[in-house]
């Protein structure tokens, strides 16, 4: 029966069986695929263990699994073939004239196996390269036809397939999770009217306002070309000499300095389709649109000193994460979010709707919940779903349409355009993971790697042989809105208020609370402290005078520079004055989901508490956490009643800054205090602000480590629990951290 038990897969349907309910999967383990939650429910509670059975689901339950069940493989049980099916019967040694002899050329198993060997690679992303994906469902909270045609919205209750794609953006396909970036957040709805792809970022602005500056943009951000680094950074000359150079760039720096740049989880970011979109209504009346998704784990993001260590400690730290949730059943849910507004209100902003350097504060348009996202499934194939799923922004459905947005015209060519080079050809739609859930039907025709096998004669219209089939949809189709142009000329240019570029940039710096101001400033330190040049830090500093007062002298006081005369604007209209907008503070969204998925480090030693410790272990699972037995090496510990517990994780394969809080534990902690690693252990956990519950003579490693027992100001340390409760560590821990330790530079 053991031996059954360890073959089985990880599932959190057999935690009765197997017990250990909670915790993370091993690693590599995958559960077989799931069916969503009973449909109807618009429950936002997260669903927990809603896996059935052999994990084939029922049909028209998740229909994203239907086309791709069609080529899934399953080796289980089967004979090794090549590719043309013929079964292989010695896959160890090449075909030889003579043992020690050359190898036949005949040896067609051989090449065929090498060659298909020298072309696995294909292009990586220009950029969002690096990323991880998984399968999920929206769920619409109502019946929005007033608003739009597009289906997911048409009534309460109704499922939408999805598959969403989050990455980094700078970086390569191997670099590593946490780099201070941009996160993009693609999601793919697979609609019965076609494939809707809302492809944004965490973050609703963005750098520049037209495509025309795409390319330089991304030249200046990625490794400098003569020696191909910095790696996944954008600290470096390139990147900034760009950046003083464009000032419509400095709202969105304000974001990327900022801790989005940095999150916890993709799990825990927000979501936005940036842009300005419209929703037309089968009226045919137009709104304008922007697409906001909220995580119900709450907003949270790492330190930068953690996000270093961890590119070290586990450079796939973001991707195990969403990987772990899911497959241990912690479904990451995202309520979709609606800014609808007319033109008439549009045209009221003191900023224009077209220019993505802008978002609409909350404050001027709120921001309505529509429906929510669960993400329920991890990919079979990382290649297969992960790497070859094509997002496009043109990719819409009936019911939304395109503002004018520069930047967005310019994506909705480059999208389908790259997918040819990276994927090899015109017929990447075809790819499973790119195929809509509805028959495609229209006259293209050939092209490499052609699968769907088209009969009959007829391959254009009008036709009369084939019926006039595919015939037009008409009405029941996709029609653009019929936006009105009057007395405009061909130019090239932008509109005056996209001219303006401080006015927003100050009101997110004024948004922020102070610990993340001062985030802001110490990032603009780091990556300006990396530029070599100094007129390009100079110049950074002059725009950063346009901001705020505070910010740009912070930050000069750090790279050692006097604050320069601020750069010129291009017109002498005053920079808007926005009320300050409380909800674009990262604070503003703790989360719903508690202590659920956290990592909970438990340092033992020998000589530990069993008893205590082993009670700790289950409370914590109880409430979805991951508790992990951390210790000097693996094997066992002794316990002061006489038995022992088993180390999970040794402190030098999983330290600290792979863990959000820490308990030590009574009894072993006077043998931890000969082990630097353990000292360095709790030091991190303290400087990355987390909570710290330690128990009896646990007290004397928090001794030997140096570590302060009140706040800066003297007051008490409310997660820094001495001999505290689990409660109030649990209290701490689902608040994530706690700044009021934060000094700069580091104390500790
Ligand atoms: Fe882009 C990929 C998001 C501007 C050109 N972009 C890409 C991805 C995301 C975004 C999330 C990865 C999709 C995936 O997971 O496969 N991009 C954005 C956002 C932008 C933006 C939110 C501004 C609001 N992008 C932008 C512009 C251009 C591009 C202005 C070009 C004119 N983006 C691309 C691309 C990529 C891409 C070259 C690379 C791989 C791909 O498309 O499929 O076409």
């Amino acid at each position: 029966e053991k031996q059954l038990a360890a073959a089985m897969p990880y599932n959190p349907t057999k935690a009765g069986e197997y017990g250990d309910a909670a915790r993370t999967p091993s690693e590599g383990a995958h559960n077989q695929p799931s069916t969503p939650a009973a449909t109807g429910s618009t429950s936002t509670e997260i669903v927990m263990s809603d896996k059935v059975g052999n994990g084939q689901p029922p049909n028209g339950e998740n229909r994203t699994t239907a086309p791709l069940d069609r080529v899934r493989v399953d080796a289980g049980n089967q004979v090794l073939t090549t590719n043309q099916g013929v079964p292989i019967a010695d896959n160890q040694n090449s075909l030889k004239i003579g043992l020690r002899g050359p190898t036949a050329m005949e040896d067609f198993i051989l090449r065929e196996k090498i060659t298909h060997f020298d072309h696995e690679r294909i292009p990586e992303r220009v950029v969002h390269a690096r990323g991880s994906a998984a399968h999920g469902f929206f769920e619409s909270y109502g019946d929005y036809t007033d608003l739009t045609r597009a289906v997911p919205l048409a009534e309460k209750g109704k499922r939408t397939p999805v598959f969403v794609r989050f990455s980094t953006v700078a970086g390569e396909r191997g670099s590593t999770d946490t780099a201070r970036d941009v996160r993009g957040f693609a999601v793919k709805f697979y609609t019965e009217q076609g494939n809707w792809d809302l492809v944004g970022n965490n973050i609703p602005v963005f750098f520049i306002q037209d495509a025309m500056k795409f390319p330089d943009l991304v030249h200046a951000a990625k490794p400098e070309p003569h020696h191909g680094m910095p790696q996944a950074a954008t600290a470096h000359d390139t990147f900034w000499d760009f950046a003083s150079l464009s000032p419509e760039i400095t709202h969105m720096l304000m974001w990327a300095m900022s801790d989005r740049a940095i999150p916890r989880s993709y799990r825990t970011m927000q979501g936005f389709g940036v842009h300005t979109f419209r929703l037309i209504n089968a009226q045919g009346e137009s709104r304008f649109v922007k697409f906001h998704w909220t995580p119900l784990q709450g907003t949270h993001s790492l330190v930068w000193d953690e996000a270093v260590r961890i590119s070290g400690a586990d450079s796939d730290f973001h991707r195990r994460d969403l990987w772990e949730a899911i497959e241990g059943g912690n479904f990451p849910q995202w309520e979709l979010g609606l800014q609808i507004f007319t033109e008439e209100q549009a045209a009221s902003f003191p900023f224009d709707i077209l220019d993505s350097t802008k978002l609409v504060p909350e404050e001027l348009v709120p921001v309505t919940p529509v429906g929510r996202m669960v993400l329920d499934r991890n990919p079979d194939n990382f290649f297969a779903e992960t790497e070859q799923v094509a997002f496009c922004t043109a990719h819409i459905i009936p019911g939304i349409d395109f503002s004018n947005d520069p930047l967005l015209q310019g994506r909705n060519h480059s999208y389908l355009d790259t997918q040819i080079s990276r994927l090899g050809g015109a017929n990447f739609h075809e790819i499973p993971i790119n195929t809509p859930i509805v028959q495609i039907q229209n006259n293209q025709r050939d092209g490499m790697h052609r699968q769907a096998i088209a009969r009959g004669r007829v391959s254009y219209e009008p036709n009369s042989l084939g019926g006039g089939c595919p015939f037009q949809a008409g009405r029941m189709g996709f029609t653009s809105f019929p936006e009105a142009f009057n007395n405009v000329d061909k130019v090239r240019g932008k509109p005056e208020l996209f001219a303006e570029h401080y006015g927003q940039a100050r009101l997110f710096y004024q948004s922020q609370s102070p610990a993340e101001q001062t985030h802001i400033a110490n990032a603009f330190r780091f990556e300006l402290s990396r530029v070599q040049t100094l007129a390009v830090r100079q110049r950074v500093l002059a725009q950063l005078a346009n901001v705020d007062a505070g910010l740009v002298a912070k930050v000069a006081e750090g790279l050692g520079l006097d604050v320069p005369e601020a750069l010129p604007r291009v017109n002498d209209t005053p920079i808007p004055a926005y009320e300050p907008s409380p909800s674009l503070s990262l604070l503003a969204r703790p989360g719903q989901t508690g202590i659920r998925t956290r990592r909970v480090a438990i340092l033992v030693a020998n000589g530990v508490d069993g008893d205590a410790v082993r009670a700790l272990y289950a409370d914590l699972l109880k409430d979805g956490a991951v508790p992990r037995l951390v210790g000097n090496m693996l094997g066992k510990v002794k316990t002061s009643g006489g038995d022992a517990l088993d180390v999970e994780i040794s402190l030098e394969a999983g330290p600290s800054v792979m863990y959000d809080a820490v308990i030590v534990a009574d009894g072993g902690a006077d043998l931890l205090a000969r082990n630097a690693q353990a000292i360095d252990f709790l030091r991190e956990q303290y400087r990355h602000c987390k909570p710290i519950l330690v128990l009896g003579n646990g007290a004397n490693l928090l001794t030997k480590a140096m570590i302060p027992q009140t706040l800066p100001d003297g007051s008490a340390d409310p997660s820094l629990l001495v001999d505290g409760t689990l409660d109030a560590f649990k209290e701490a821990l689902a608040s994530h951290r706690s700044f009021d330790r934060e000094t700069d530079p580091p104390m500790v």
